[in-house]
């Protein structure tokens, strides 16, 4: 059996599809699932119905408390291979030097605030955490999609999360850190300021699983076989690139679908778009991190790419659900101190302290030491120590020897302590124990610069609004102004324009604009295009690649994205199967949006509603020809509403032939002057204006160059640059 297939038949020794016939839990056959044994017809129910009792007690017992952090998640299974044995010169560890093998993942994505219910698309970090079952046992990384960390030290993780969780009184807000007691802290944590940066970012919105960055965080340590130890990040970037959602859309589908990551992950696999990263490594040495201004112990920095660049080692792919969201993605039990030989850690005070708390946490969680012993925890490497029973055991240890060293039943001493077994790199330490931070710690805003530097003009004013909503949200106004002084420290114009939206002066007020709600406005962009700051504890960069999603360094593709069709009875059918087409072949996928399900014109039939669904729930909206439908669309203010919000969230929109008619029906046509060209019946330049913002307009006398264009456009993602968003009410 190959390694990468194991964990599949592992997994499938503990499953069932419950089609025998109906038992007990002990086995005994049941003939009456839906009476209770009752004396006489109407009862009362007897004690003795062991049926009864069994089935209610175990639903009693069903639930398990939720994690304490990163309640609301989802996973899949895939595999891991490395492209080569480059890095046997850095590590013995097989799974990363062994291209031969394919080794088995199990990858649990997460938000970190809300419950298990909460909805998926809040504005948060989401953890990327890894299992691999390799050969030499379980490899954990348990990591974010956001490379730095809010604190330095783990004795300060539970205040962190009491703050940022609902507050204690009124369980109030869920999933959000909008609120009083998140900012309290971190106004008093100058440490978090470089991470605020990030999860003020669009990454903290991300559009999917599949199109996010993951990152270990920690600088962690490989070993070679000379027992030589250098050091390394690890980063996940993925084959697609990654992408956001825009704020007002990410609010909107925390109603229109809690489940809308979820789903997104679920379907991909179902549709056989197997989401997939590459693993990229920082590795560098002693003398080269000596030389850095920032520790690599400090998990609030970054090792900027433009000082150590990203080597791509191998791929992830996920390919498989589960089958049993309990079994497999509620029991998985990840823990940083799962490292195989070959691996080591640091000295990170974060990352030290977690190793205590990932092992803690299951035991509280899952009951019992035994939980390795679950099969969606249990290596694929053989086990075999002596530690012996506990609750729920599975494992039956013959023989009475329980001990080391012991020479009964042929056992021999000497065996214990393999020649490859895992041993910790004897690192050179020397100090006096005391209780402080690192001098080495206290620079908390150069990166937070570094971040904002890197950041282009759109990605900085959606910091600002970020920032402004969740500040505005806070009560109390000594806290606000704290930020405020934060903020100052990182860039005055920013000050500036956050303390305009919560009615403060603060910063270079001359520079600030009146602030929008939500969507981007052209001035508010403008004013922080050369809004830059000078950095510290940055290897003297000024700005460093890999930190901003807009620079057009992400990978234009159209794969995964969901397309709205709106269609009514006589819409152009031909038009929508050409659409059709070209987006599969990209790997996208169309669906049919009309006013009542099944079948709308032609062969088409609708697969969505305008009651049922609306634009935040898709990347890009199309609108084919047809003149009975179109003019039956003009007339559903759903419809008009489907392309105003899909401009609004800055989303590719495409019309052909008719269809330009819905289009100009919208407000955007008339803002545009769209709508006064069609009535006029010239066309002119507000096409030509709209088409550079990516609004396709189209006649229909070359419908394949038309569709081939819509899905170029998709590929884009997003077009952030829509002088009209600001004026639409979507
Ligand atoms: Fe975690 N974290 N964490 N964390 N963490 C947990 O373990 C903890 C930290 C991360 O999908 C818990 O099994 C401490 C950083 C992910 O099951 C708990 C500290 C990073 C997941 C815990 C941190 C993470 C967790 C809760 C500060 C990014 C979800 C349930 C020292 C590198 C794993 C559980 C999954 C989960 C403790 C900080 C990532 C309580 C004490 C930094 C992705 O043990």
């Amino acid at each position: 059996m190959s390694h990468e297939n194991a964990k599949q038949q592992d997994l499938a020794r503990a499953t069932t599809d419950g089609r025998a016939p109906m038992s007990t839990n002990q086995g005994q056959p049941v003939g009456d699932d839906q009476n209770s044994l009752k004396a006489g017809g109407r009862g009362p129910t007897l004690l003795e119905d062991f049926l009864l009792r069994e089935k209610l007690q175990h639903f009693d017992h069903e639930r398990i408390p939720e994690r304490v952090v990163h309640a609301r998640g989802a996973a899949a299974h895939g595999f891991f291979e490395v492209y080569d044995d480059s890095l046997s010169e850095f590590t013995t560890a097989q799974v990363l030097t062994d291209p031969s093998l394919k080794t088995p993942v199990f990858v649990r994505f997460s938000t970190v605030a809300g419950s298990r219910g909460s909805a998926d698309t809040a504005r948060d970090v989401r953890g990327f955490a890894v299992k691999m079952y390799t050969p030499q046992g379980n490899w954990d990384l348990v990591g974010n999609n956001i490379p730095v960390f809010f604190i330095q030290d783990a004795i300060k993780f539970p205040d962190l999360i009491h703050a940022a969780k609902a507050e204690p009184h009124n369980e109030i807000p869920q999933a959000a850190t909008a609120h009083d007691t998140f900012w309290d802290f971190i106004s008093l944590t100058p440490e978090a300021m470089h991470m605020v940066m990030w999860v003020m970012s669009d990454r903290a919105i991300p559009r999917s699983y599949a199109l996010m960055d993951g990152f270990g965080v920690h600088t962690f340590r490989l070993v070679n076989a000379e027992g030589v130890a250098h050091f390394v990040k690890y980063h996940w970037k993925p084959k697609h690139g990654a992408h956001s959602l825009v704020w007002d859309e990410a609010l909107k589908l925390a109603g229109a679908d809690p489940d809308f990551h979820r789903k997104d992950l679920w379907e991909s696999i179902e549709a056989g778009n197997c989401p997939e990263w590459e693993l990229a490594v920082q590795i560098f040495d002693e003398a080269t991190a000596a030389q850095f201004d920032f520790d690599i112990l400090d998990a609030t920095k970054i090792v900027p790419e433009d000082l150590v660049p990203l080597r791509r080692v191998g791929r992830m792919v996920l390919d498989r659900n589960p089958d049993n969201f309990f079994a497999e993605t509620e029991q998985v039990a990840f823990m940083t101190t799962n490292i195989v030989p070959g691996m080591d850690f640091t000295e990170d005070p974060l990352l030290q302290g977690r190793n205590f708390s990932y092992l803690d946490t299951q035991l509280s969680r899952l009951g019992s030491p035994n939980f390795s012993e679950l099969p969606i925890n249990r290596p694929l490497a053989c086990v075999a120590n002596h530690q012996r029973d506990a609750h729920m055991r599975h494992t039956i240890n013959k023989g009475r020897v329980a001990y080391a060293p012991a020479s009964l039943d042929g056992h021999d001493p000497a065996a214990t302590g393999a020649a490859d077994g895992f041993h910790s790199h004897a690192v050179a330490l020397e100090g006096r124990k005391l209780r402080e931070r690192s001098p080495s710690f206290a620079d908390h805003y150069g990166q937070a610069k570094l971040f904002w530097n890197s950041q282009t003009a759109v990605e900085r004013a959606h910091i600002a609004k970020a920032l402004s909503f969740e500040l505005s949200k806070v009560a109390t106004r000594e806290v606000r102004v704290r930020m405020l002084d934060h903020l100052q420290q990182i860039n005055p114009v920013l000050a500036a324009q956050v303390g305009r939206a919560l009615g403060e002066t603060a910063g270079d007020s001359a520079a600030a604009v009146p602030p929008s709600a939500a969507s981007d406005k052209a001035d508010e962009i403008a004013i922080f295009a050369s809004a830059v700051s000078p950095t510290s504890a940055s290897g003297r960069l000024q700005s460093t690649r890999g930190l901003s999603l807009l620079d057009g360094s992400q990978p234009a593709s159209a794969a995964g994205r969901k397309v709205a069709v709106l269609a009514a009875p006589g819409s152009d059918a031909s038009q929508i199967l050409s659409l059709r087409s070209a987006l599969s072949c990209a790997g996208a996928q169309a669906m049919v949006v009309g006013p009542h399900l099944g079948p709308l014109t032609g062969e088409i039939a609708a697969m969505a509603t305008f009651a049922n669904s609306s634009s935040v729930l898709f990347d890009a909206v199309f609108v084919p020809g047809g003149a009975p439908g179109v003019q039956q669309l003009t007339e559903i203010g759903e419809a008009r509403r489907f392309l105003d919000e899909a401009y609004r969230h800055g989303k590719p929109i495409g019309v052909l032939a008719e269809g330009r008619a819905l289009l100009a029906a919208t407000q955007l046509g008339t803002l545009s002057g769209l709508a006064a060209t069609a009535a006029s019946g010239s066309s002119g330049s507000p096409a030509a204006t709209l088409e550079a913002q990516g609004v396709l307009i189209a006649d229909g006398s070359d419908v394949a160059t038309a569709v081939d264009r819509f899905v170029a456009t998709l590929a884009r993602h997003r077009f952030p640059d829509r002088p009209l968003a600001a004026q639409i009410a979507a």
